[in-house]
């Protein structure tokens, strides 16, 4: 066709709306480079142990200093809110289950400037869009810590039974406060059960047993236990009475309901210290 006829008017030169929907960045990727995610966030290493494995452990997120006051301000809320060991008197949100001798702090978006870095950390958010590769959201960020003797889960995966020819759905990243050991309650985990059909019942009857290749993540003080959360998954035991206080950052692709409703809960005063950019990662 001539170039010289109408038809031939190339719509990107004479339309820039038309231009702008097929080439512009797509909004998540824009407000994820505000926050700093860049192309070098993740190391090889670390994209190829998600997609292998399903998770990665991240340190170096946190200083001595703010791990301090996370550890302080945790405690705080627990006197607050009276986050109740076991169950009946919980705090806890309607948006997380009850755990007898857990403790649970919902909403902490809402509740202190420190915990600002559990879900607007770029490699955080690096994490969740290597997995989810469209528009997510937060869609909770809650404190869980088992005491002694308690803190045993069902493996499980944070979403239904998998189906491969479906993206990814859903990322938890695990702050750990204090640091994961094989008898503080780690977590344990089946590598590389992300890619598989279905769910932990196919292959576990009992899904509180051991899997034959679950592993107990070993995690240091401040470091990140972040997970494809497909990947089979539990918290084990708490049997030496150690603290391993957590904070779960935990995301969707952005066209699931949140667990919470961030965007309705959010206190004008939360609303008032975050940038465009950050209230887009809240927005359901
Ligand atoms: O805190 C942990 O170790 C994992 C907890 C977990 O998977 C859950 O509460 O669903």
């Amino acid at each position: 066709m001539s170039p010289s006829t109408p038809t031939a008017i190339a719509p990107a030169a004479t339309h820039p709306s038309r231009a702008t929907a097929t080439t512009a960045t797509p909004d998540w990727r824009r407000h994820s480079a505000a926050l700093g995610v860049t192309a070098s966030s993740l190391s090889a290493a670390q994209r190829s142990s998600l997609d292998r494995d399903g998770y990665v452990i991240l340190e170096g997120l946190s200083d001595a200093t703010w791990l301090a006051r996370a550890r302080d301000r945790y405690e705080e809320l627990v006197r607050i809110e009276g986050a109740d060991l076991f169950s009946r008197h919980q705090h806890a949100g309607s948006e997380m289950h009850r755990e007898l001798g857990c403790r649970r702090l919902p909403d902490l978006v809402n509740k202190g400037e420190v915990w600002d870095q559990c879900w607007q950390e770029p490699r955080i958010l690096a994490v969740v869009a290597h997995v989810l590769e469209r528009a997510f959201h937060l869609s909770a960020l809650s404190g869980r810590d088992a005491q002694q003797g308690f803190g045993h889960q069902g493996l499980h995966a944070d979403w239904g039974p998998r189906v491969p020819s479906e993206p990814f759905h859903v990322v938890n990243c695990i702050w750990a406060l204090d640091g994961f050991t094989l008898t503080n309650g780690g977590p344990r985990l089946v590598p590389g059960s992300h890619r598989l059909a279905g769910h932990v019942g196919d292959e576990l009857a009992d899904p509180t047993a051991a899997h034959p290749r679950q592993i107990i993540a070993e995690v240091p003080p401040g470091a990140v236990l972040a997970m494809n959360s497909h990947t089979w998954h539990g918290g084990s035991a708490n049997r030496d009475g150690t603290p391993r206080r957590t904070i779960h950052a935990y995301f969707s692709g952005r066209e699931h309901l949140q667990q919470l409703n961030q965007a309705e809960y959010l206190r004008v005063r939360t609303a008032s210290r975050l940038s465009p950019a950050a209230r887009w990662i809240l927005d359901g």
